[in-house]
C-alpha cells in the first residue's frame, strides 16, 4: 500500500495505551483528521505488530459519544457545563460532605486505564493523599492483587513481579492466561503469540492449563484442562513431585532463599493423587509436567488472571514463583526475570528493606485488611449501604466502570444510586458514570503524551519509549483535572492553581531521590535539578526526572550518554535497553535480604488449602469468563468495527451439559448464581470443559441514562451480576471472578 504524501499529511509514532502489550503505532494525520493508524514497523519492541484494537484510536477519537465537555446532573439528567461550573459544582457539593462526615465519607475508585496513562499513574497519588480517606478501591482487587501480595511477601516489594522470559525460554507452563485474545498481562510482550510460536520454532514447548480449549491452547504443544479455581492445588502437587523425586535444584538462588524445608512440608499433602479429585487432572500428567519442568534447560511457570481471580489467588501466585525457584529458573535467562525499567529507582548494591505487610488497618463493615492501602473493590457496596460513622456518602471514580467490572454489580449499581455526591473522570457517560453528579472528560489518547510507567516494569525486554501528543486538546489535560480535584478536596477551592500540585509532585520526587546515601540525587542541589528538567508539561518533566535518575539515566550530566526525555524524543521508535538481566539479590526488599519462600501468612493460608482438599464437591456447573481480541474490558464496545458481526456475549456450554440441561445452540438460557440471574444466548461448544460454562465480562450496556449509541445496540449481559461480592481471596482482597457456582436452565 502506498502512502499518500501531501502537504498537510504528517506521520507520528506512539505507544498504544489500550492493553499491556504496548505496541508501537504509526499514525498518519491529514490536518486534524486521523487518516490511518497501523503498526510501527520500526518500533524496537513490537516491530509492526498490532491487534484490531490499535487502529481504533481513530474511531475513538471521532466517536460522537466521547465527551468533550463536562456534564453536570440537573434534575436527574446530564447537561453540558463549562469546566469552571463543573469544578465549582464539585467544590459546592463534596466539601460540605467531607466537613460534616469526615474524610472516610468519600471513597475513590480507580479503574484500569489509569495504569495506561501518565496522568493516572502520577496524579492519582496526590488526589488520594489530599482526600485522606481510608476508602480507596481500585481495579487491582478485581485483577492482579494476589500477585502483588505474593511478591510483597516473598521479595519484600509488591511491585517486584517476575515475568516469563518468553524470548529465551525452552519451556513455558502457562495457566489461566489466553494471550492470543488478551495479548498478555503481567508480562508485557507485543506480539505475545509470535513470541510463543518462536519458542516452538527454536525447539522448545509451551503448555496451557485452562478449563477452556482457547486459541492459545490450540497453538500449544499440550493443553491440560483443569477444574476452575484449583490451580493452587495442582501447582502444589507439581512442587510435591519435585521434592519427592529429588528434582529440586535452585542453583544460584539457594544462598539467597530461606524456607525450602518449610515448603517441602507445606506441599507434602498435595500428592498428584490427592489433588486429582479437585483438579480433575490425571496424576500421570501431573508427574510428567513436573519432570518436564525440571528437565528443560530453561523453563518458566506463568500464571495469570484465571489463577488469580480465585479464592486461593495469593497461594496460586506464590506457588508459581516457588516452582520457578525450586527449578532454578527464577532470575535467570529463559526463566522468570525481573524487568529493570528506565524509570526504576536504581537498586542499591545490597538488597534488603522494610518488607511488606498487610492489614495495618481494616475495613469498617467486614473487617477486611488493607492491602497496599486499598480495600477490596468487592466490599465497596457494603461501605455505601451500611449506615453509621464512616459510611461512604460520596465517590470519585477515575477511569473505572465498576458497575460492569466489579462483582455483585447489580448491588453496586443500586448503591451508587444512593450516594449524596459522585464525580467521575471519564470520557463516556456509561453504566457507572451515569450515577455521577459531575463527569469530567479527559483528553483522548492522541491528545496526550505517553510513557508507559506501569508496563515497562513488566516488560519481557527493557525498553523505553516516549510518545508526544499527536493532537491539541481543547480543555484541561487529565493531570490538571486530577490536580484540581485534589485542591478542591484539600479545601483550597475550585479556582486554586493546579501548578501547586505540579510543584508538590516534582519536589516530592526530588526529595525522595536525594534521601539516603545511595539516593540517585544524593548531594545534588534540588533547585539546580528542577531547572534542568525538560518537557512541555508537568507530567513530561516527571518522566524526564525519573528517567534521568533511573538505571540508564544521564544523571543530569554525571553520565552524559545516558537516557533523558530529549534522547527518547530523538528516538521515536523507542530505545531498546536489551534483554532482561539478573537482579537478585539487589532487588530484594525483605528485612532478611533473602527470598522468603514460606512467609507466615502464606503458611497459614496453606492449611486452608489443605482443608479444601477434603471439602465435598457437588460437581455442579461453574462459571468462568473469557476475553475476545476485539474487546477491552467494558469500554470499547461503542466502536462499531469492534462490535459488529456475530454476538460475542454468549454462554458457552459443553455439548454434554447442553444435552443434559436441554439447551440448544442459539437458544436462550437463564443463569443463576447465589447473588444474581441473567438471560443469555447459548453457544454449544466443546471448547469448554464439561461442568464449566463461560460468559465474557464487560457487557450489559442496556442501562438507562447512558450515552453509548453503538454499545447499547450490542448490549449483551453483565456477567458480574453473577459474581459474588462476598467471596474474596482473603490475603489480597481480590474478588473471586471465576469458578462461580451456577445453575442453568433453558428459557
Ligand atoms: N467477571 C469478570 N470481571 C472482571 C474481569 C474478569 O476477567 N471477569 N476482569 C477484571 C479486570 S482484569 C479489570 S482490569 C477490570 C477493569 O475494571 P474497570 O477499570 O473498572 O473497568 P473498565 O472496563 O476498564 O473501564 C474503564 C473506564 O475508564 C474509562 N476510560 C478509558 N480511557 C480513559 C482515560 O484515558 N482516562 C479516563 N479518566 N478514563 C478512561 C472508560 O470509559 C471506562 O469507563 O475488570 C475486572 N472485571
Ligand atoms: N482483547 C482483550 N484484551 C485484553 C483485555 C480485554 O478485555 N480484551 N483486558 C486486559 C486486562 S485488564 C487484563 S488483566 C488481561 C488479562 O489477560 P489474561 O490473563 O490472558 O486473561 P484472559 O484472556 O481472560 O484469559 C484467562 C483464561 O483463564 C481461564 N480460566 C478461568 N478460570 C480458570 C482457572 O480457574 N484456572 C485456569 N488455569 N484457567 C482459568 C479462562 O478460560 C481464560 O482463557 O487482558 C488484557 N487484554
Ligand atoms: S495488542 Fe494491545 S497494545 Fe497492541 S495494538 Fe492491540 S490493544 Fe494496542
Ligand atoms: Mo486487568
Amino acid at each position: 500500500m502506498s502512502t499518500e504524501v501531501s502537504a498537510d499529511t504528517t506521520t507520528h509514532f506512539r505507544t498504544c495505551p489500550l492493553c499491556e502489550a504496548t505496541c508501537g503505532l504509526e499514525i498518519t494525520m491529514r490536518g486534524d483528521e486521523v487518516a490511518r493508524i497501523r503498526g510501527d514497523r520500526q518500533d524496537v519492541f513490537s516491530h509492526g505488530f498490532i491487534c484490531p484494537k490499535g487502529s481504533t484510536l481513530k474511531q475513538f477519537q471521532a466517536d460522537p459519544n466521547r465527551l468533550r465537555t463536562p456534564l453536570v446532573k440537573r434534575d436527574g439528567s446530564h447537561v453540558e457545563a463549562t469546566w469552571e461550573e463543573a469544578f465549582e459544582e464539585v467544590a459546592r457539593r463534596l466539601v460540605p460532605i467531607l466537613d460534616e462526615h469526615g474524610r472516610d465519607s468519600c471513597a475513590v475508585y480507580l479503574g484500569n486505564p489509569n495504569v495506561h496513562n501518565l496522568a493516572g499513574t502520577i496524579y492519582n497519588r496526590p488526589l488520594v493523599m489530599a482526600l485522606a480517606t481510608k476508602n480507596i478501591y481500585t481495579a487491582a482487587t478485581v485483577d492482579q492483587m494476589p500477585k502483588h501480595v505474593s511478591s510483597g511477601l516473598m521479595f519484600g516489594d509488591p511491585f517486584a513481579i517476575p515475568v516469563p522470559d518468553l524470548d529465551r525460554t525452552d519451556y513455558l507452563l502457562m495457566l489461566g492466561a489466553n494471550p492470543w485474545e488478551s495479548n498478555g498481562s503481567l508480562a508485557t510482550a507485543p506480539d505475545f503469540p509470535g513470541r510463543l510460536k518462536a519458542i516452538q520454532e527454536r525447539g522448545g514447548r509451551f503448555v496451557v492449563v485452562d478449563p477452556r480449549y482457547t486459541r492459545t491452547a490450540r497453538e500449544a504443544d499440550e493443553h491440560i484442562s483443569i477444574r476452575p479455581g484449583t490451580d493452587a492445588h495442582w501447582l502444589c502437587a507439581i512442587a510435591n513431585v519435585l521434592f519427592a523425586e529429588g528434582l529440586v535444584d535452585p542453583g544460584r538462588l539457594a544462598d539467597h532463599t530461606v524456607g525450602f524445608d518449610v515448603v517441602e512440608d507445606l506441599v507434602a499433602p498435595f500428592t498428584p493423587e490427592a489433588v486429582e479429585p479437585v483438579t480433575r487432572i490425571d496424576p500421570v500428567a501431573t508427574r510428567r509436567i513436573a519432570r518436564d519442568l525440571a528437565a528443560a534447560p530453561t523453563a518458566v511457570v506463568y500464571g495469570r488472571i484465571g489463577t488469580q481471580t480465585v479464592e486461593f489467588g495469593t497461594l496460586a501466585s506464590w506457588i508459581v514463583d516457588v516452582l520457578n525457584i525450586l527449578t532454578g529458573n527464577l532470575d535467570r535467562a529463559g526463566g522468570a526475570m525481573f524487568p529493570y525499567a528506565a524509570h526504576a529507582r536504581p537498586h542499591p548494591e545490597t538488597g534488603g528493606g522494610r518488607g511488606f505487610t498487610i492489614g495495618r488497618y481494616h475495613s469498617r463493615v467486614r473487617g477486611y485488611p488493607e492491602v497496599r492501602r486499598e480495600f477490596p473493590a468487592a466490599t465497596l457496596p457494603d461501605e455505601i449501604e451500611t449506615t453509621g460513622d464512616g459510611q461512604v456518602r460520596a465517590l470519585i471514580t477515575v477511569a473505572g466502570n465498576p458497575v460492569l467490572s466489579n462483582p455483585a454489580s447489580a448491588r453496586l449499581d443500586a448503591a451508587l444510586g444512593t450516594l449524596e455526591f459522585m464525580v467521575s473522570v471519564d470520557p463516556y457517560l456509561n453504566e457507572t458514570t451515569r450515577h455521577a453528579d459531575v463527569v469530567l472528560p479527559p483528553p483522548s489518547p492522541l491528545e496526550k503524551s505517553h510513557y508507559d510507567l506501569a508496563f515497562s516494569t513488566l516488560a519481557v525486554r527493557n525498553v523505553a519509549n516516549w510518545s508526544p501528543a499527536v493532537l491539541e486538546h481543547d480543555g484541561p489535560p487529565e493531570e490538571e483535572i486530577l490536580a484540581r480535584l485534589a485542591l478542591i478536596v484539600s479545601g483550597m477551592g475550585a479556582a486554586a492553581d493546579p501548578a501547586i500540585i505540579d510543584e508538590m509532585v516534582i519536589d516530592a520526587l526530588i526529595r525522595r531521590a536525594s534521601s539516603g546515601e545511595d539516593g540517585p540525587l544524593a548531594g545534588r542541589d534540588p533547585n539546580e535539578i528542577k531547572d534542568l528538567l525538560r518537557g512541555g508539561s508537568a507530567v513530561d518533566r516527571v518522566v524526564d526526572l525519573m528517567i534521568r535518575i533511573g538505571p540508564y539515566g544521564d544523571r543530569f550530566g554525571e553520565n552524559p550518554d545516558g537516557l533523558s526525555l530529549d534522547l527518547l524524543r530523538a528516538n521515536p521508535h523507542g530505545i531498546d535497553l536489551g534483554p532482561l538481566t539478573p537482579q537478585l539479590p539487589r532487588a530484594l526488599r525483605t528485612p532478611s535480604a533473602k527470598i522468603e519462600l514460606a512467609p507466615e501468612p502464606i503458611v497459614a493460608e496453606v492449611s486452608r488449602l489443605v482443608a479444601s482438599l477434603a471439602t465435598s464437591r457437588n460437581g455442579g456447573l461453574v462459571l468462568v469468563g473469557r476475553r475476545d481480541l476485539r474487546s477491552n474490558n467494558s469500554w470499547m464496545h461503542n466502536i462499531e468495527v469492534l462490535v459488529k458481526g456475530r454476538d460475542r456475549c454468549t454462554l458457552q456450554v459443553h455439548p454434554d451439559d447442553a444435552l443434559a440441561i436441554g439447551l440448544n445452540e442459539g437458544g436462550s438460557a437463564e443463569v443463576t448464581s447465589r447473588v444474581g440471574k441473567v438471560k443469555v444466548p447459548v453457544e454449544v461448544t466443546d471448547t469448554v470443559a464439561p461442568g464449566v460454562v463461560s460468559l465474557p465480562h464487560g457487557w450489559g450496556h442496556d442501562h438507562p441514562g447512558t450515552r453509548l449509541d453503538v454499545a447499547s445496540e450490542h448490549a449483551g449481559v453483565n456477567s458480574n451480576v453473577l459474581t459474588d461480592g462476598e467471596r474474596i481471596d482473603p490475603l489480597s482482597g481480590n474478588a473471586v471472578l471465576t469458578a462461580i457456582p451456577v445453575t442453568v436452565r433453558p428459557v
